[in-house]
């Protein structure tokens, strides 16, 4: 009798000891669950979106079955750099934005943290550049100095839009590098190539883009690259200050499309910045959505035979307005040869070329 008591009270108490242990796994930090780094913060998967760039993250130290939140600023151990200051820092030019976001500039980054937050992701990351009629005679110079400066050590693919295939150059290119060649139609019309910019790379992005890359940016090819453009501009998405408005322009002189019968038009006393469409870069789903917002904008605007007085420029600043980029990037990410670096640009990180739009473009003519 006793030893039968016993033996039920056992069963009893493993059963309850079990589910003990049951209830304590659950309630763990998850973190706790999966990691033993304790260096790390590895995010709750359960309210985590499975991404592209979760998937990489999962195969670095941490865990297998685990995933990240895009976005997430992790840093490895044992990394060395400067105590960033509360009191020290730029003060010739403001760094944050009205709605908090950072305003990228020489000095508000160090590139020893940002390269080592954003290397160990090694995100994958798509450049789509248009090279239709006489511009392939950029291509050589934007290639060559984007593998000297543009996010060196990333993976990147170069998308290269042109009509003349055969004029893309051999280029060497750094490891996990390499150039995609798609072949679009002529144009009679410079405001068509640069229109039918955001057509050809929505219906590429969707095709093709998609599940090769996790950041993406779009780029004018007539640049070269002079010094570092590196990962502290990547973010969900960013834009670049054009350089001819990016001090002392009130917003009602910027160049935003102001004619109400445009899908672009924006009011007097409204704005923020003005930016280039000549760089601008994110998230690939969030630069599809830009993308396309873009070429679905100008498609109205041309059925009410309008066309926005910046083409895809106009309408990426209307979208900017009211959906804010997460990073502002200075306008050292795109300068200009046309003009001399004011003291407040100390690094040009790339630049227009100067050319004869008269000669280059297919309808001649400047803007
Ligand atoms: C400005 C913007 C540009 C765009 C355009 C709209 C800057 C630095 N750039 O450029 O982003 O908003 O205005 O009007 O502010 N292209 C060709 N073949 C052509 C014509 C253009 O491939 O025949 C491509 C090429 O990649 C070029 C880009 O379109 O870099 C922009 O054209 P652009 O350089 O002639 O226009 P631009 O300098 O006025």
């Amino acid at each position: 009798m006793f030893r039968q008591v016993s033996k039920t009270h056992a069963v009893a108490l493993a059963a309850a000891l079990l589910i003990l242990l049951g209830v304590i796994y659950f309630y763990l930090p998850y973190d706790i669950r999966l990691c033993n780094d304790s260096n790390r913060a590895v995010p709750d998967s359960r309210d985590v979106e499975d991404t592209s760039i979760s998937k990489i993250m999962e195969s670095r130290n941490c865990p297998k079955n685990g995933s990240w939140k895009v976005g997430e600023l992790l840093m490895p151990s044992k990394i060395t750099y400067e105590q960033p200051s509360t009191q020290q820092g730029r003060t010739d030019v403001n760094s944050v934005t009205n709605w908090n976001a950072p305003l990228v500039w020489e000095g508000t980054f160090d590139p020893v943290v940002i390269d080592s937050i954003y290397k160990p992701m090694d995100p994958r990351i798509a450049v789509v550049v248009f090279a239709v009629g006489k511009y392939t005679r950029f291509l050589k110079g934007f290639l060559e100095s984007g593998e000297k400066h543009f996010l060196v050590d990333f993976r990147v693919t170069y998308f290269v839009f042109t009509d003349h295939k055969d004029e893309v150059p051999e280029i060497a290119l750094g490891k996990g590098r390499k150039i995609s060649v798609i072949t679009v139609p002529s144009a009679k019309r410079w405001q068509d190539v640069v229109l039918g910019r955001m057509k050809w790379a929505t219906a590429t992005i969707d095709q093709q883009i998609r599940g090769e890359a996790d950041y993406l940016f779009m780029m004018d090819i007539d640049s070269v690259f002079h010094g570092r453009f590196g990962a502290e501009s990547l973010s969900r998405m960013s834009a670049v200050l054009h350089r001819g408005y990016y001090k002392n322009t009130h917003r009602d002189k910027f160049p935003y499309e102001r004619r109400p019968q445009s899908q672009a038009c924006i009011g007097a006393g409204q704005g923020d910045y003005y930016y280039t469409a000549a760089v601008w870069g994110g998230y690939l789903e969030d630069m599809y959505k830009l993308v396309r917002y873009c070429y679905e904008q100008s498609e109205i605007d041309a059925k009410n035979n309008i066309e926005a007085a910046w083409q895809e420029e106009s309408h990426l600043n209307k979208y900017l307005l009211y959906n804010k980029p997460t990073k502002v990037l200075s306008p050292e990410y795109l300068w200009s040869d046309y003009d001399s670096k004011p003291d407040d640009i100390r690094v040009i990180r790339i630049s227009q070329l100067v050319k004869n739009y008269a000669e280059v473009r297919p309808n001649g003519g400047h803007d």
